[in-house]
């Protein structure tokens, strides 16, 4: 899988990219994650990237010209499965969005200033908009670590056996169970007997019991619908 990230601010993506499970993934060869500095295709001397909303108000909105300039250069080098834009007013992110770009071969994530990019921007080359909850951010990097996180996970092989993705409560819509690790009595706080039994029946029943009163008791709305 192929990922591509174009944003005004790469320093926000480079660390948190380059550690544990993703910098794994990239260094297996399973994923190659390519960040693109939008102020290297600005074509004025103070490399600007964004300026003030047509019709005023607060904030500042990325310019259309080198967001196009960027994405241009990207498609003419590779067809990407979908142009990605992360924003408040997106779809909701879920696990079976997640399930679904995992799939593709290519993927173009563009991230926007807390006030968003030019309006043509969206219409003419983004394909998918989605929202990873309802708070305000400063920009949409954070949100992009968010969704690559969740997609490269999914990628055969990028797991090991500890990691297995059969452990995903919310593949099945449930919350997880409890997890406990050695000492088995922590001041007094001792963890379930059942846990020590060996019985993998037994286990595996008890935690689905704790998923199933965990999720009505926290998040009823899982159980809903679907
Ligand atoms: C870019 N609040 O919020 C929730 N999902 C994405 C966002 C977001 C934001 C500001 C800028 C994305």
């Amino acid at each position: 899988m192929r990922i591509d990230v174009v944003t005004g601010f790469p320093k926000l993506l480079e660390g948190p990219l380059n550690e544990s499970i993703i910098k794994r993934a990239q260094d297996k060869g399973l994923a190659e994650i390519v960040v693109h500095d939008l102020r290297a295709f600005t074509t004025d001397r103070h490399k600007t990237i964004d300026d003030t909303p047509y019709g005023g108000g607060a904030g500042m909105v990325l310019k259309p010209e080198p967001v196009f300039a960027c994405i241009e250069k990207l498609q003419a080098e590779r067809r990407y499965d979908d142009v990605v834009y992360l924003t408040a007013d997106g779809i909701p992110y879920t696990q079976e969005i997640a399930n679904r770009l995992s799939l593709k071969s290519n993927l173009l994530f563009l991230c926007g200033h807390y006030k968003g990019i030019d309006e043509r921007v969206r219409e003419s080359l983004v394909t998918l908009e989605v929202s990873i909850g309802d708070y305000v951010l400063t920009g949409g990097e954070l949100p992009v670590l968010v969704v690559i996180d969740s997609i490269v996970r999914l990628v055969p092989g990028v797991l090991n056996d500890g990691e297995s993705l059969l452990d995903d409560s919310f593949q099945e819509g449930l919350l997880g169970a409890p997890s406990y690790t050695r000492p088995a009595d922590f001041r007094g706080m001792k963890v379930p007997e059942i846990l020590l039994s060996g019985n993998h029946a037994d286990i595996a029943a008890w935690r689905r019991e704790q998923q199933q009163q965990r999720t009505e008791k926290r998040r009823k709305d899982l159980l809903k619908h679907s």
